[in-house]
């Protein structure tokens, strides 16, 4: 008989259902009436993998002809969440594997409840680049994701007695259906040792690396599919392994314990996500994480190149390597390595090659957060790097005497080496340097780079500075998180939203429709309801659906200000217990997000809002009027439930602090309004939503510089505001905390004493703005047309519109359809 090239890879409901009973017993080695929950999955992802496998082959073929220039997206995170859900919507078989299932009787929801999610991110950064590899595959661009196959992703969170408990990741115990090892494609990594100059044969000076020990770098890859294209592109992933050689000679020489424990020490190195969103130094196997993740993505891509191509003269013609953050940024010292020392190139066109390769990405302001390396761990673990970084600092240096005449001490600012004992390497300035391009992640973020943390680069090379405001994609956070919001946009203007996320605008059309706002609210609803019952099953905390919804969901810090949202909370119930009969808006405040594991404040924040919400909850005299809830384990998978059924949505960090943010666009997105300070990216989804649909508090960034120069004093709020002392006094009392004072003492202390983030000076004017929410929420129909202009209008904040600014302005990257 002739051979179906297709069977295995149709996509009509019986073709599916054939291939996941196939996949249920060849791969799961299992038959319906024993297969569990878990095996259906397996068998379901295994059906959906082949079907992108096929796309991917068809795209490479293609890329391959066409000679494309690719974006590499270097990133130390990518926090991609769930695949199925995502994979089913961009390949448009949703509803076909749905039919093929219950014709097994079988539910896909229920199944993709099973899939382990890849949390292979802290959060925003990680979220965003995850966003970005959807964009690329959607705008058919070539490009390859480039990091680290951590096998601990990001801790899930416990609650116990209120108190953060970090549990490890176990993501990949059961496989991963979505990955393809490729154990041919390995690249040998060396690390510490030493280096050796000499002269060659024919008189050049080279250096040899002579490396303490070497690791090996292992592909993953994960096929990353468009929405409703062919072009599949490559999250490709390394993992550590160690080298079989070293194994032996221990093994020989009788010592089968060092031989156990080099390989150990080798896997170490992609076994687990640092917790932290914030820059940590001295953490030697951090910088090894960084380094070796970089060397093996560079030399793919070398290897790439040099398929197509007899030398890497122009190699940056063939690629644009992005730098999320400074994470990546020894990469411009190892391109230099590579092409100099590897493949004999003169440091001067080398140096050209690269600085034409690379882009940067800030994502923070905090100079307390940028990256340094002391310089000697770097001579430990990288020696030939300490060499090249020098040597590319001493020509900087040079070129920086003449163009700045050393106006206010700029040239040590600029320096890539910070002097002090010891000497630092700063990541951000290797970056800039190493760099045709840098960029903020939202206009006022990239202002304020310009004007303070990164000043002197700015007056050095203005013409290197853009904005690129983040864009999250409304594939997964629209479409699959939130169908019947979905649906109600699509009846009424088409599915072109999906793809051209302007189209939204079209709803305004739809404003004066008294039918739409009616099924607009319904959806809103109906999303609320479905979030309660999650909350019950999850906390055991009832919630009235009908209630406002209030949500904070993010990482816990304080620049962010969760213990502003908190003193707001405690305020309401104060109200309600002096004024028992206190008429309001009911609502429901949630707040969700994981703390790093060593800051303290931030674990405290979680116990806070515990204790509060355990008094709250339970007190008869409020009722349904006032409910604190935390939502345990905040990561995409629980993203997905929250964002629909939002009605506020809170970004209330104080003004300077958040680059960007991107929960924010999310909230919108989903037909939330947003209580927000003029900070990051909200300044701009104000502007585009309109002023009269977003409700502003808070000092401006400028404000903000300016009280604390002329000097802060938070006390002067807490003496001058009644309701903000009562709320503080309360907490301090220990009525939370079964009459324990100390408890929350450093937090109302440094409140008191120092509050950085300048929580009791936005105090009043939030709780001014929380008035206006509940008059609005008093005029349900005006309140639906207000969230019904933000998603009409939310447009901008697509990330494939980011991504199109990121391939004009930065990478001058072309489409490449795949037929
Ligand atoms: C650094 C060193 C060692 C270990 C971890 C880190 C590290 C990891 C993540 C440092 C920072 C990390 O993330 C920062 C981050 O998530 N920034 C956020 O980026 C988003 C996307 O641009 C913005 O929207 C947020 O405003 C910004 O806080």
């Amino acid at each position: 008989p002739k051979l179906d090239l297709h069977s295995r890879t149709g996509t009509n409901a019986d073709t599916l259902q054939r291939a996941i009973l196939d996949n249920l017993f060849y791969i799961q080695g299992r038959f319906p009436d024993v297969a569990t929950p878990h095996d259906w999955y397996q068998a379901v992802a295994y059906t959906v993998r082949d079907r992108q496998l096929h796309r991917w082959v068809k795209t490479a073929q293609t890329y391959k002809k066409q000679k494309s220039r690719s974006v590499c997206y270097l990133s130390a995170e990518f926090l991609i969440g769930p695949m199925l859900g995502s994979n089913l919507v961009n390949l448009g078989i949703e509803d076909e594997v749905r039919e093929a299932l219950s014709a097994l009787g079988q539910d896909l929801d229920v199944l993709l409840e099973q899939e382990p999610e890849p949390g292979l991110g802290n959060g925003g950064l990680g979220r965003l680049a995850a966003c970005y590899m959807d964009s690329l595959a959607t705008l058919e661009i070539p490009a390859i994701g480039y990091g680290i196959r951590y096998e601990f992703g990001i801790f899930h969170q416990r609650i116990e007695n209120g108190w953060q408990k970090e549990i490890s990741d176990q993501w990949l115990h059961l496989g991963n259906p979505w990955e393809v090892p490729r154990p041919l494609l390995t690249f040998r990594v060396n690390l510490g040792g030493h280096t050796e100059h000499y002269t060659d044969d024919h008189g050049n000076h080279r250096v040899r690396w002579e490396p303490e020990r070497v690791v090996l770098g292992v592909a993953h890859d994960t096929p990353i599919i468009g929405y409703g294209v062919n072009n599949t592109n490559l999250l490709r992933l390394w993992k550590a392994e160690a080298e079989q050689s070293f194994d032996f000679e221990a093994f020989n020489t009788g010592d089968y314990y060092a031989a156990v424990e080099e390989k150990v020490k080798s896997e170490t190195i992609s076994k687990v996500l640092y917790p932290n969103d914030e820059a940590i130094s001295g953490k030697t196997l951090r910088l090894e994480q960084q380094y070796f993740f970089v060397s093996c993505s560079l030399r793919d891509m070398i290897r790439i190149h040099l398929q197509q191509e007899p030398d890497l003269s122009n190699f940056h013609e063939k690629f644009a390597a992005q730098l999320n953050d400074t994470h990546p940024a020894i990469a411009v010292a190892e391109l230099m390595r590579l092409l100099v020392d590897e493949h004999h190139m003169d440091w001067n066109p080398a140096w050209s090659v690269a600085s034409r390769t690379f882009s940067y990405t800030n994502h923070t302001l905090l100079p307390e957060a940028l990256e340094t390396w002391s310089l000697p761990l770097l001579q430990q673990v990288l020696p030939r790097h300490v060499e090249i970084i020098y040597e590319i600092n001493m020509r900087f240096m040079d070129q920086v005497r003449v163009l700045t005449h050393d106006v206010c001490g700029a040239v040590t600012r600029l320096s890539i080496i910070e002097e002090g004992e010891p000497k630092r390497v700063r990541m951000a300035n290797l970056a800039c340097v190493g760099s045709h391009a840098i960029n903020g992640v939202a206009a006022l973020h990239t202002e304020l780079l310009k004007k303070t943390t990164l000043n002197d680069f700015h007056n050095l090379w203005p013409e290197k500075f853009l904005n690129v405001t983040n864009g999250v994609t409304p594939r997964r956070f629209l479409l699959l998180s939130n169908p019947k919001q979905s649906k109600l946009i699509s009846d009424r203007i088409g599915e072109g939203w999906i793809t051209d996320l302007e189209k939204l605008r079209g709803l305004e059309a739809h404003l004066d429709d008294a039918g739409f706002r009616e099924d607009w609210r319904r959806v809103k609803r109906e999303n609320k309801e479905a979030l309660a019952k999650l909350l019950k099953e999850r906390t055991y905390v009832d919630v009235d659906p009908q209630s406002l919804f209030s949500v904070q969901a993010k990482r816990i810090h304080e620049y962010k200000r969760q213990h502003l949202h908190l003193l707001y909370v405690v305020t309401l119930y104060n109200r309600i217990i002096n004024n028992p009969n206190l008429s309001m808006a009911p609502r429901v405040h949630i707040l969700g997000g994981k703390a790093a594991p060593g800051y303290a404040m931030a674990k405290l924040f979680i116990k806070l809002a515990h204790a509060v919400g355990e008094m709250v909850n339970r007190d008869q005299m409020v009722g349904d009027r006032l409910k604190l809830v935390f939502f345990p384990n905040f990561n995409v998978k629980n993203a997905q439930r929250i964002y629909p059924a939002a009605d506020l949505s809170e970004q209330i960090s104080t003004a300077g602090f958040e680059a960007s943010g991107t929960g924010n666009m999310k909230f919108s997105m989903n037909g939330a309004l947003t209580i927000g300070t003029l900070d990051g990216a909200n300044v701009e989804i104000r502007e585009v939503v309109g002023d009269e649909n977003f409700f502003l508090f808070g000092m401006t960034a400028e404000e903000v510089v300016h009280l604390k120069t002329n000097g802060y004093h938070p006390r002067h709020y807490y003496d001058g505001n009644a309701e903000l002392r009562a709320a503080m006094d309360l907490i301090a009392s220990g009525y939370f905390s079964h009459g324990e004072a100390d408890v929350f003492k450093p937090l109302i202390d440094n409140l008191l004493e120092h509050d950085p983030f300048m929580v009791l000076a936005d105090y009043e004017a939030y709780c001014h703005a929380q008035s206006q929410v509940d008059d609005l929420w008093a005029q349900p129909d005006l309140w639906t047309r207000k969230s019904i202009l933000n998603v009409a209008r939310i447009g901008k904040f697509s990330s494939d519109r980011a991504i199109r600014e990121y391939c004009e302005k930065i990478w001058k990257v072309q489409p490449t359809p795949v037929d």
